[in-house]
């Protein structure tokens, strides 16, 4: 089976991207052997729970993560760049779910872009709900612009047990999708590690480009495997070879 059989310019594609595409710009992982859960417990720095009970340790845990994006040396790498290019050559439009909350993607030129997780660069007040860009560190003691709480900012991101955002827009994109690609991610985590069987049920082909096989491997038809700078690029000039035809 090749793409061509299965894929044609009209279709639109979905493509999921996990941590995995931005580990060559310099982020780690989760669960790789070096990743962020062999040194944190996701119980300290990834709940509610955990942020109900230590603030300062969860907002310290994202504060550095945050500032490690201002490394001039964190930027989109060749994967993040070449999804921007597909979105403008692709005929039939591109949907691209990322559980990344980096902002690497918008920066390499993806703008038809969903952060399920979050993102990072925003801080969100607990009480109220309002969103600010890029304020920096995320103190206890701060103060909500909004609604005056004291106490309540937030990183913008998703914990374990919250309900992942832009479901509906997510859901319906995987309805209707002809090609569905998963890159960089475990499928450890859900809902996202079960697109690829909605998207499979309404018909669509689908493809997984990750470094080694997840955990997901046989719901896919197809799968690459190598560092995404190089597997990614490849994928979309494929799919450029077939949108000219
Ligand atoms: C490379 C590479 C290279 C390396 N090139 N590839 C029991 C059963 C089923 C579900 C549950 C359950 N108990 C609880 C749940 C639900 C829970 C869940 O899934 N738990 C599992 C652990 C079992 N999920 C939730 O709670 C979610 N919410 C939810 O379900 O709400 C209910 C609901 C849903 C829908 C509708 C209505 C209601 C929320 C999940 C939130 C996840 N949050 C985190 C943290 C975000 C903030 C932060 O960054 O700190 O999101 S956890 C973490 O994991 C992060 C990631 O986005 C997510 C996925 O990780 P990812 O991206 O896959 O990274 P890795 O490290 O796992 O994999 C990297 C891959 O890259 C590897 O395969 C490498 O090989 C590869 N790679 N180098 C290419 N160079």
């Amino acid at each position: 089976m090749s793409l061509s059989d299965h894929v044609s310019p009209a279709h639109t594609i979905v493509i999921l991207t996990g941590a995995g595409i931005s580990k060559e710009s310099g982020l780690q992982t989760f669960r790789d052997p070096d990743g962020i859960w062999a040194k944190h417990r996701i119980e300290d720095v990834a709940t509610p729970k955990a942020f109900a009970r230590d603030p300062e340790a969860v907002l310290g845990f994202y504060n550095i993560r945050r500032a490690q994006m201002g490394d001039p040396e964190i930027r989109p790498n060749a994967a993040h760049k070449a999804l921007g290019m597909l979105e403008r050559f692709w005929p039939g439009g591109v949907l691209l779910v990322t559980q990344n909350i980096d902002d690497l993607h918008a920066r390499g030129g993806s703008r038809n872009l969903i952060h399920m997780h979050g993102e990072l660069m925003k801080t969100r007040c607990n009480e109220c709900g309002h969103l600010v860009e890029g304020i920096g560190d995320i103190e206890t003691d701060m103060v909500c612009a909004a609604c005056d709480a004291a106490g309540t900012l937030r990183p913008h991101v998703v914990w374990f047990g919250e309900i992942p955002l832009e479901m509906k827009a997510i859901e319906a994109a995987l309805g209707r999708c002809g090609l569905f690609v998963s890159i960089g991610t475990s499928g450890n985590v859900y809902p996202a590690a079960g697109f690829v069987q909605q998207a499979r049920r309404h018909g669509a082909y689908a493809v997984e480009l990750n470094l080694e096989e997840s955990l997901g491997v046989s719901l896919f038809q197809e799968g690459r495997y190598g560092p995404a700078t190089e597997i990614v690029p490849a994928f979309v000039d494929e799919l450029r070879a077939l949108a000219e035809g």
